[in-house]
């Protein structure tokens, strides 16, 4: 009993002097739309990124969570700047899930399109702000670049976002930068369409809760 009644009034301290409003969560996805890949308006850019979508996703055109690894394995873990021991499959099923929309259990190109650039923009980010150039963002460096990324927090929350996301040196690599962040993103989101008011605050029943929680 003590232990959750201190567990939640950790979770309300941590709350309560946090403003949602100043989180900047990236506009979702657009609604999925029938794929046709000769779409006329798409300019160069989407029609290459269109082609090479169709190419990982395979037959099925949605990228599953040991799709999504293998592809973040092979493309992002070249960079030399950053350190990464290789995206897990278990963090490729949250990441996934999360940015699921449309709760087919794979990402459509919509879903991936946009969770692809904003991975691109937070790795620019994880660059620009490792600024002792260990290729790993320590604790004296998140607050700055989760700035960065639109998401400012407090002090509390990025404890415990270290204690989650980094190693026992306190250091993040860019697997765990990458896979917090979508998250972080997704549920900032989240909390956006059920605040349907702006207020602030949501309401949540039990089975509410779990679906947020438990496929993510
Ligand atoms: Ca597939
Ligand atoms: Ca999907
Ligand atoms: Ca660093």
């Amino acid at each position: 009993m003590f232990f959750a009644k201190s567990l939640i009034s950790g979770i309300i301290d941590v709350v309560s002097n946090i403003d949602p409003a100043q989180f900047k969560s990236s506009d979702p996805p657009p609604p999925r739309r029938p794929l046709n890949f000769a779409e006329s308006h798409d300019n160069e850019e989407e029609k290459q990124f269109r082609r090479v979508f169709k190419q990982l996703a395979g037959e099925d055109m949605e990228v599953s969570p040991c799709e999504l690894k293998n592809i973040l394995n092979k493309v992002l873990g070249k960079h030399g700047g950053l350190k990464t021991d290789g995206f897990s499959i278990e963090s490729c099923r949250s990441m996934v899930a999360v940015m699921d929309s449309d709760s087919t259990g794979k990402l459509g190109f919509h879903e991936f399109k946009y969770m692809w650039n904003n991975i691109k923009r937070w790795q620019a980010v994880y660059l620009k702000y490792d600024a002792d150039g260990s290729g790993t963002i320590n604790s004296r460096e998140l607050p700055k670049s989760f700035e960065a990324a639109g998401f400012p927090l407090n002090e509390q929350l990025y404890k415990l976002i270290i204690r989650r996301y980094s190693d026992e040196h306190g250091s993040m690599d860019f697997d765990n930068f990458i896979g917090c962040l979508v998250r972080l993103d997704a549920m900032c989101r989240a909390f956006k369409t059920l605040d349907k008011g702006n207020r602030g605050t949501i309401d949540l029943d039990i089975k509410e809760w779990l679906q947020l929680t438990m496929y993510s």
